[in-house]
């Protein structure tokens, strides 16, 4: 395999990498195409958020007609009304996404959430008084339910109550194409619904399709729930065998010595529009939240004339449920195995420093937060006062444009600048009776190639600078030989 080619990482079973396909896959759920991908999984699968399980059936999530949505939240406590306001605005754009349409929202403020429907009793009614006058399917929560709120919600609306896990599961199922990323939503998908199997087979549930539609009935259950347990079992080593694979790949290119950078960010940030703009690597770009969710990798030459890995990566948001999290914990391994993430932030969303928050939060969840970062204010071109704006307020950050290009000579400039910051190729010279400087070299450093001459073991070690002073006694560098020099004469 050649350098370029192991781009792509989520997909690693033998199956080219056609990113292009991901954009017509609206219908194709998870387990729809395993045959055709050659990936075997099991036949049971059941597919979709919201479709049947454990079903004889397909469960397709029936998108034949767009189901009609009431959206419900709640301000607790001291919550500012704004970012209530803000979340729900996402919530209505997330149902959207997966193929809904918002008709009204009803609010709450409340100290703490109702602990058997989450809001209070009164507006549970009004919510089915709206729900009923505009013929709604389902209600959705901007807030997490638990399986039993959830329950009880939908025994008085008459109607599938969902939460906004549901729906994001919903779309990342949706979006979900090589055989990695739909065994990961898969996976989160059933770990959502396992302690809500419970709550199937009432007589509402049993109407067709949309994103609301329950399972088969209670009779099913210990059926239902056995079937689930293995199909989880079997996604979960399938997963496994995938990520192995992947491994020996992101060991070739350790050999290669080139350093990598992981684009992180709010969904619908720009991610996939900046690696595009740097590197043609072609990955499906949409006004649309979630649009990627496969890390894709590509070489970058830099100004400097290193090279260095890019890859794009899944987009975070508020409230990202946190089996996904888990989930794609190995798809975002990218960003904590790299030497620096750059985070792209949209300018022009009205609260750039809430979007922030939501992906710190998740950094700090799969362990990226050690990991240096470079804020980087895309759309520069929609909104260049704020991005100036958030410019000052970062030091070290850029404003960049992914689609006109505006600030990108910065932006590559900055990145050289960081990874040199952090590392120095030296050239040692390692007496061959101190075989614990070459050990120290290995456990401190990258070792890029060792030779042996005459005198000793000629090394060549990336290392910190840190490192690289504690090793000063054995460098035969040039830099070392010149500062050396400057000590002579001093
Ligand atoms: N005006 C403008 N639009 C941009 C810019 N960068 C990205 N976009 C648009 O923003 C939308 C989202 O871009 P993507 O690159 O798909 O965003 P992403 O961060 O990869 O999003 P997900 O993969 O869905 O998390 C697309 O409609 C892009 O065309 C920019 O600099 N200026
Ligand atoms: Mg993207």
């Amino acid at each position: 395999m050649t350098s370029e080619s192991w781009a792509t990482v989520g997909l690693t079973m033998g199956e080219p990498t056609d990113l292009d396909e991901a954009g017509d896959l609206g219908d194709d759920l998870i387990g729809a195409s395993d045959q055709e991908s050659g990936y075997d999984l099991d036949q049971e699968s059941h597919r979709g958020a919201f479709g049947e399980f454990g079903g004889e059936s397909s469960g397709l999530i029936d998108r034949t007609y767009r189901e009609r949505i009431v959206l419900a939240g709640v301000s607790l406590g001291r919550a500012d009304p704004e970012a209530t306001d803000a979340s729900m605005d996402e919530l209505a754009r997330l149902v959207e996404t997966a193929g809904a349409d918002p008709v009204a929202r009803v609010l709450q403020h409340r100290d703490s959430p109702d602990r058997a429907t989450y809001v209070g009793k009164g507006k549970v009614m009004e919510i089915k008084t709206v729900s009923e006058a505009l013929d709604a399917d389902t209600v959705v929560f901007d807030n997490d339910l638990t399986p039993a709120q959830q329950g009880n919600l939908e025994e008085i609306l008459k109607r599938s109550a969902l939460d906004r896990t549901a729906v994001i599961l919903d779309i990342f199922a949706q979006n979900a194409s090589s055989p990695e990323g739909r065994a990961q939503v898969e996976l989160a998908q059933l770990r959502y619904r396992l302690p809500r199997l419970r709550r199937s087979g009432r007589t509402f549930s049993q109407q067709a399709g949309g994103i609301g539609t329950r399972g088969p009935g209670e009779t099913q259950l210990e059926v239902d729930r056995r079937r689930l347990m293995r199909r989880i079992t079997r996604l979960e080593s399938d997963l496994r065998r995938i990520r192995g694979n992947r491994s020996t790949q992101s060991k070739a290119r350790k050999r290669t010595s080139n350093r990598a950078v992981a684009i992180v960010g709010y969904t619908n940030a720009g991610k996939s529009t900046l690696l595009n703009y740097l590197t043609d690597a072609g990955v499906l770009v949409e006004d649309r939240l979630f649009a990627t969710l496969d890390a894709t990798t590509r070489r970058l030459q830099l100004p400097g004339g290193e090279a260095v890995f890019l890859s794009d990566t899944v987009g975070f948001i508020r409230k990202l449920p946190h089996q996904l999290v888990e989930a794609f914990k190995s798809t975002l391994d990218v960003a904590v195995d790299a030497d620096l993430l750059v985070h792209v932030v949209d300018a022009s969303d009205p609260d750039p420093e809430g979007c922030i928050a939501a992906v710190r939060i998740v950094l700090d969840e799969i362990g990226a937060d050690r990991v240096p970062e470079l804020f980087v204010f895309n759309k520069a071109d929609l909104a260049p006062a704020a991005a100036a704006r958030l410019v000052d307020r970062e030091p070290g950050s850029v404003a960049i444009s992914a689609e006109t290009g505006e600030g990108m000579d910065d932006l590559l400039a900055m990145v050289g600048r960081r990874l040199r910051r952090q590392t120095i190729v030296v050239r040692l010279l390692v007496p061959y009776a101190r075989g614990d400087v070459l050990a120290m070299a290995h456990r401190e450093g990258e070792v890029l190639e060792v030779e042996e001459a005459v005198d000793g073991w000629v090394v060549q070690v990336r290392v910190d600078e840190g490192s690289a002073g504690r090793l000063a006694e054995f460098r035969v560098d040039e830099e070392s030989r010149a500062w050396a020099e400057a000590d002579d004469r001093s």
